[in-house]
């Protein structure tokens, strides 16, 4: 690989930039380009404290036959690990999302949060679905039901936080650079690749091609000639993030034989957008847990954590009387403070009693909302 196809990290911005952790050149380099790759996002312990949890359950020889994505649940959103789960809700992850997704912290919704383990193998299985060494891909077809908008109105961010050295395992994620309009590797719309329309899920480079040069050789030829050979590697460090998109062409290349790579696969999207599902088994369902994990972070998580959960904020029109003692007798004793939320139903009510009524659509103080948009407390934090 020469110098020039390596792709270096850049640092983003101070702590005491606070919520804003990326710099204008990040910003437009992920809008414009398709991807940013940014060190420095988490302090240095947070990224240890995640690294040690999920060194513990993959330390051990890899599992046969272990081909396919993701922790196959152990460290999926909400992982028993708090190390793990504060990196997905960190305030300064949360901030850069919203940097370019362009909304508050409270317009954005998490969709997915795994952390992956994989290892360095030899060669790959004979199973077409081998992410060892990966067909070049866009992420869109396993997230959404439709298709990405068009490329200034993102609506998603995917971003991977690396847990691990590229000098000590090999396979940095290769991703192809956008080159303004016309840039033929992305025109309008993106379907050339396996598990679109009637082609079928290939995941493994060499396989998936062979098949494209078989049931469409023109999408095989085109690949060839605009995808592969303007691939560039993420040069990823321990806490480095790559930033990229539902439309961005990219892959998975080996790992060195031996080695395990760990990192943490994450999926925000635009509140609006609810064709882009959760692709874990849920919230709600995990809830379920002895543990009660998710719930002590509904309980513990700031107002705009708990909103990219999908919780209310507050002066949402949810929020009567009575929806307020509930969630506080249901979440009070694991440490949830409902004030933000009364504070905000109490100030609306006010506004409603003293000024001319601020909605005629629905009865009652508490019940509605300004013309549907919720009303944003001044506690929110
Ligand atoms: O593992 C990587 O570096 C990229 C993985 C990927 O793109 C995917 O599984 O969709
Ligand atoms: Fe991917």
């Amino acid at each position: 690989m020469t110098e020039s196809r390596w792709i270096a990290p850049e640092p983003a911005r101070p702590a005491s930039a606070g919520r804003e952790p990326l710099t204008s050149d990040q910003v437009a380099s992920w809008r414009e380009r398709g991807f940013a790759v940014v060190d420095d996002v988490f302090p240095v312990g947070a990224v240890e404290d995640a690294r040690r949890d999920a060194l513990e359950p993959f330390s051990g020889a890899p599992p046969s036959g272990h081909t396919d994505f993701g922790s196959r649940g152990r460290l999926e959103f909400p992982a028993e690990s708090d190390a793990v789960n504060a990196l997905t809700l960190h305030p300064r992850l949360l901030g850069a999302v919203a940097q370019l997704l362009a909304v508050p912290i409270e317009q954005i919704r998490l969709t997915q949060s795994d952390l992956w383990p994989k290892w360095g193998r030899e060669a790959p299985t004979d199973h077409p679905l081998d992410n060892r060494d990966q067909r070049i891909h866009v992420d869109y077809p396993n997230h959404t039901l439709l298709h990405p908008p068009r490329w200034d109105a993102p609506e998603a961010v995917e971003l991977i936080v690396y847990l691990s050295d590229v000098d000590e395992c090999g396979g940095p994620t290769a991703v192809v650079s956008r080159e303004g309009r016309d840039d033929p590797a992305y025109s309008w719309p993106i379907v050339r690749t396996p598990g679109v329309g009637a082609l079928r899920w290939v995941n493994d480079r060499e396989k998936a091609e062979a098949y494209l040069r078989d049931e469409a050789p023109e999408v095989a030829a085109w690949r060839a000639e605009h995808l592969y050979p303007r691939e560039r590697y993420v040069r990823y460090r321990v806490g480095t993030v790559l930033l990229y998109r539902h439309d961005t062409w990219h892959r998975g290349t080996p790992i060195e034989p031996g080695a395990l790579r760990l990192v943490q696969n994450m999926t925000f999207r635009t509140a609006p957008s609810e064709w882009i599902s959760v692709l874990h088994t849920g919230w709600a369902w995990s809830m379920y847990r002895r543990s009660q994990v998710m719930e002590r972070l509904v309980a513990t998580a700031s107002v705009e954590q708990r909103c990219v959960l999908g919780f209310p904020p507050p002066g949402h029109a949810v929020w009567t009387e009575e929806m307020l003692e509930a969630v506080e007798a249901r979440y009070g004793p694991l440490g949830f403070d409902v004030g933000p939320y009364r504070d905000a139903s109490a100030a609306r009510s006010a506004a409603s009693e003293t000024g001319p009524s601020r909605s005629t659509r629905s009865g009652g103080p508490g019940s509605t909302s300004v013309d549907g948009v919720p009303w944003r407390g001044p506690s929110s934090r």
